[in-house]
């Protein structure tokens, strides 16, 4: 499989950490959205996807986007390690935490909103930095309620295995702390990240660790 993705991509992120934890084997391809002409606005990407968005995975002649979908084709094609429970009450609770990162916090967050809100509306990084440090604050706190009800052992988001919510909360947790947010507030949240970040399938998918990150 072919992920097209760039390091820093909190959605590709997402998709190497399940790829790796279902231990299937992928071949990056690197989308350099910080390209002087970004390399997600070409018309070779955009006959990929139109939306001009990564990840996108390429497995054999199928192209899918959207990291959900792409993890939820993963489960279903490569069903071990179950990334979702099995009770149908539990799914939609491991979603609903998955999808709040997914759908409510991270798009107010990506690189193309916070460069509109640069250019044409004109604003300073401080105002940008307020803008994005706001919507993780907010976000966040409600995560953190959510992992102190559903967490069964302080390591994990939901229960006590990796979940769909683990492969979305540290690729966040991550970005949050390159913008350097306060992460004090979340102290659950932290711990589960601290442990994940441990796990070799979410190593190897931290943006440190891409060929395309910078030497450190
Ligand atoms: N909902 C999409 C979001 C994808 C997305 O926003 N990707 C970002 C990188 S994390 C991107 O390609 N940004 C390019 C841009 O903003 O121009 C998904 O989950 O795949």
């Amino acid at each position: 499989m072919k992920l097209y993705g760039y390091f820093r991509s909190s959605a590709a992120y997402r998709v190497r950490i399940a790829l790796n934890l279902k231990r299937i084997a992928w071949e990056p391809v690197v989308v350099d959205l910080r390209a002087p002409v970004s390399a997600q606005h070409t018309p070779q990407f955009r006959a990929l996807n139109p939306q001009q968005l990564i990840p996108v995975l390429q497995d054999g002649d199928h192209v899918l986007t959207q990291s959900l979908a792409i993890i939820e084709y993963l489960e279903e094609t490569h069903p071990e390690p179950a990334l979702l429970p099995r009770s149908p009450v539990q799914r939609a609770q491991v979603r609903a935490l998955a999808l709040a990162v997914a759908c409510d916090i991270h798009p107010l967050n990506n690189l193309r909103v916070l460069n509109y809100l640069r250019d044409p509306l004109g604003h300073d990084e401080a105002v940008v930095n307020a803008w994005y440090a706001h919507w993780i604050a907010s976000g966040l706190s409600a995560l953190e309620q959510e992992a102190q009800r559903f967490s069964g052992d302080g390591r994990h988001t939901f229960g006590s295995a990796v979940t769909l919510a683990d492969v979305c909360l540290v690729p966040q947790m991550a970005n949050a702390r390159r913008f350097s947010c306060d992460t004090a507030p979340f102290p659950t949240l932290r711990a589960i990240c601290a442990h994940l970040e441990t796990l070799p399938a979410f190593a190897r998918a931290a943006p440190e660790a891409q060929p395309d990150a910078p030497p450190a």
